[in-house]
C-alpha cells in the first residue's frame, strides 16, 4: 500500500500518532504538500463523510479523524505557509453561527496566510455581527465564512445584509464555502464569490482585491 493510502486509512482509523508519523514520512519522501493533503488527509475525511452518513460509524468515529486530520494538518502547516511574505490584504474568516466545522476553514486560513494576507481568524460558531465588528474594527477588505450544514448556511446572508444595511458592501467584499455551498446559493444571498476549495479560496481573494484597488 502507497504511503498515501497508509495516511488515508490511519485517519479513518482514528490513529493519531500514525497519521503524524506517515505524514513525517510522506514529507521526508518528498511528496509534494497538497498531494498528500488531497490524496492521503482529505481523501480520509471523505470516506469517513461517507460512512457517517450511512450510520456505518458515529460521532466520536469522526471526532477522533478528525484529530488525526489535524496531526498530519501541523505536519503540513509550516510547508503550505510560506514564510516571509509582507501582507497583501487583510481578511477575517470564520465558520458561521451554529456551525463548528472548522477543519475546511482552517485549510483555507493556512492558504490564505501562505499567499500572504493577514487572516483574523474567529474560529467557529461565530455570530453574523462578530464578523461586520470585526472587519469594521480591522479595517479588513474581505470576509470569508464557512458552513458544513444545510441548516447553518442560511445564516451567511445575515452577515450580507448587515454589510449592506451599514453601506460597508463597497468596501468590504465576502466570500463563502464549504460542501453544501455553491456558485448558485452566493448568487443568491449576494456574496461577491463562492469558492470551491481552499487554493480557489486563495485566487477568489487575490480577484477581488484587484478589482477593489482598481
Ligand atoms: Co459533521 N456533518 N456533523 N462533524 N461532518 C458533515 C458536514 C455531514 C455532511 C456528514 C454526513 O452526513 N455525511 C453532515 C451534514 C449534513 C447536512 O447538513 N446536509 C454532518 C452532520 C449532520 C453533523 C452533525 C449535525 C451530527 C450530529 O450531531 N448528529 C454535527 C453538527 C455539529 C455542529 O456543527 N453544530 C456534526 C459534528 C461533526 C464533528 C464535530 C464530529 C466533526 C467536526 C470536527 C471539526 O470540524 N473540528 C464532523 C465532521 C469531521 C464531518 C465530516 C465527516 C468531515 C468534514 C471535514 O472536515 N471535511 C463531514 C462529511 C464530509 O464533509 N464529507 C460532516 C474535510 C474538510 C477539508 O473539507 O470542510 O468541506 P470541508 O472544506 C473544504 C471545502 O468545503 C472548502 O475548502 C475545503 C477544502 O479545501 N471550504 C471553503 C470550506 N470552507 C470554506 C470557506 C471558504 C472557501 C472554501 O471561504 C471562506
Amino acid at each position: 500500500m502507497d504511503i498515501l493510502n497508509k495516511i488515508s486509512e490511519n485517519l479513518q482509523d482514528g490513529n493519531i500518532e500514525m497519521v503524524s508519523e506517515l505524514t513525517k514520512q510522506a514529507i521526508k519522501e518528498k511528496i509534494p504538500p497538497k498531494e498528500i493533503l488531497d490524496n492521503g488527509l482529505i481523501d480520509g475525511m471523505n470516506i469517513i463523510g461517507e460512512k457517517f452518513k450511512i450510520h456505518e460509524i458515529f460521532i466520536p468515529d469522526v471526532l477522533l479523524a478528525a484529530k488525526s486530520m489535524y496531526a498530519g494538518m501541523n505536519e503540513l502547516k509550516p510547508l503550505l505557509i510560506k514564510a516571509g511574505i509582507p501582507a497583501i490584504g487583510k481578511i477575517v474568516i470564520g465558520t458561521i453561527q451554529g456551525d463548528l466545522h472548522d477543519i475546511g476553514k482552517n485549510l483555507v486560513a493556512i492558504m490564505l496566510k501562505g499567499a500572504g494576507f493577514e487572516v483574523i481568524d474567529l474560529g467557529n460558531d461565530v455570530p453574523p455581527e462578530k464578523f461586520i465588528e470585526t472587519a469594521k474594527r480591522e479595517n479588513a477588505d474581505v470576509i470569508g465564512m464557512s458552513a458544513l450544514l444545510t441548516t447553518t448556511m442560511t445564516a451567511m446572508k445575515k452577515v450580507i445584509d448587515l454589510l449592506k444595511e451599514q453601506g460597508l458592501s463597497d468596501k468590504i467584499k465576502v466570500i463563502i464555502g464549504g460542501a453544501p455551498t455553491s456558485e448558485e446559493f452566493a448568487r443568491q444571498i449576494g456574496a461577491d464569490a463562492y469558492c470551491y476549495d481552499a487554493a480557489s479560496a486563495v485566487e477568489c481573494v487575490k480577484g477581488l482585491i484587484a478589482t477593489e484597488s482598481k
